[in-house]
């Protein structure tokens, strides 16, 4: 049985301000939860998640890492220092990263390879356009964006990732998937873990990404294979955020 996951990506949201209180109104509606939650933070208010949520049930992370270890990478950050603020997750090929910072699939694969190794949960974030489902090639894109990762890691550490499904057209969009479309492609990737290694990919969270909401939680996370959410506009209100989180319940 996998415990739901949800966790919050705030992209390029918030202030000191807004997030303590953000942050305080999640930890006080988060009693009795029986999903793990976490939100993924720009980096510089990472210290301030530490200061504020350890101790608390809601876990932190960022939404990006370097490959690379450390050195002359102007503006990158490693993780080394993501493990200094206490990070227990990071996202890594968010397709807003994708298709603004031009990420391939291998560089991905570089990231999720250096946060495993930081004992930090990738987040691996995966999903096709809306002309790739269009022409039919929903299962081949998904399955090139997981191979590439799964080509890098070993079968032992299957069991250290977190995937979460985004269709493209469903970010910022308010479009979501239905859950058995969702579910659809849900059932692939956890096939293509099994692939790598059977008994660990039953434990593997998988993710649906893309405008979940309060109204559409509970159905799509009832689907076997959706194991919670990466929530984007809808985690930046506390009321929202937690019915999600009680959603998965
Ligand atoms: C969204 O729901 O818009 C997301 O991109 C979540 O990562």
């Amino acid at each position: 049985m996998r415990r739901k996951l949800v966790v919050g990506n705030w992209k390029m949201n918030g202030s000191r301000t807004s997030n303590a209180v953000l942050l305080s109104e999640i930890v006080a509606g988060l009693a009795a939860s029986g999903a793990a939650s976490a939100v993924c933070v720009p980096a510089p208010y990472l210290a301030q998640c530490q200061a504020q949520l350890a101790g608390t049930a809601l876990g932190w992370g960022a939404q990006d890492v370097s490959a690379h270890a450390g050195g002359a990478y102007t503006g990158e950050i490693s993780v080394a220092m993501l493990q200094d603020f206490g990070c227990g997750y990071v996202v890594i090929g968010h397709s807003e990263r994708r298709a603004y910072h031009g990420e391939s699939d291998a560089q991905v694969a570089a990231k999720a390879v250096a946060a495993l190794a930081a004992g930090i949960t990738p987040i691996v974030c995966i999903g096709e356009t809306l002309a790739q489902r269009e022409a039919d090639q929903t299962n081949a894109v998904v399955a090139q964006q997981l191979g590439a990762v799964l080509a890098a890691i070993s079968a032992d550490d299957v069991a250290k990732l977190v995937l979460a499904y985004e269709p493209v057209w469903a970010i910022g969009t308010g479009k979501t998937a239905t859950p058995q479309m969702a579910q659809d492609v849900h059932q692939v990737l956890r096939a293509q873990l099994v692939a790598k290694n059977a008994v660990a990919a039953a434990g593997v969270q998988i993710l649906y990404g893309g405008s979940m909401k309060p109204e559409n939680a509970k159905e799509l996370m009832a689907m076997p294979d959706i194991d919670g959410g990466l929530i984007g506009g809808a985690a930046l209100k506390a009321a929202d955020f937690l019915a999600i989180i009680h959603a998965a319940d």
